[in-house]
């Protein structure tokens, strides 16, 4: 009676750990790749500060999943659920942070209200993540 028992504990745990192996993480992977798309929208960042700025409004977008803004090719590269946010979208978020996006210009606004080093190229290093304005 007790070895019936025992047989079917080992059984059941058997069923569950070839369940949660093999079922599980295949559906968690096409969920995954599935729902995102990547887009690289040429901007006008400068220096650290702007990574930093553009990151951080990109990031915050809804539907955003991740943001990397390469500073020697002022490419950031994002990766987003198409059906919550559009590559446009992105740009516009871009453009309002005060930078350009591809072909659409930085909202002048958004422009004028940048530390002086984050609007001319030269007027700081790259590599600096401040440049001492006041902002
Ligand atoms: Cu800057």
């Amino acid at each position: 009676m007790k070895a019936t028992k025992y047989f079917f504990l080992v059984a059941l745990m058997a069923v569950a750990i070839l369940l949660s192996a093999g079922v599980q993480p295949a559906q968690a992977q096409t969920a995954k790749s599935k729902g995102s798309e990547e887009v690289t929208i040429t901007t006008s960042a400068l220096c650290g500060m702007c990574k930093t700025r553009l990151e951080t409004a990109i990031y915050n977008t809804k539907g955003v999943k991740a943001v990397n803004l390469d500073l020697d090719s002022k490419a950031l590269t994002v990766k987003y659920n198409p059906k919550k946010v559009s590559a446009d979208k992105l740009r516009t978020v871009v453009s309002n942070t005060g930078y350009r996006a591809d072909d659409v210009p930085a909202n002048e606004i958004a422009f004028n209200k940048l530390p002086n080093c984050c609007k001319s190229a030269g007027a700081c290093s790259k590599t600096e993540s401040s440049c001492g304005d006041k902002h």
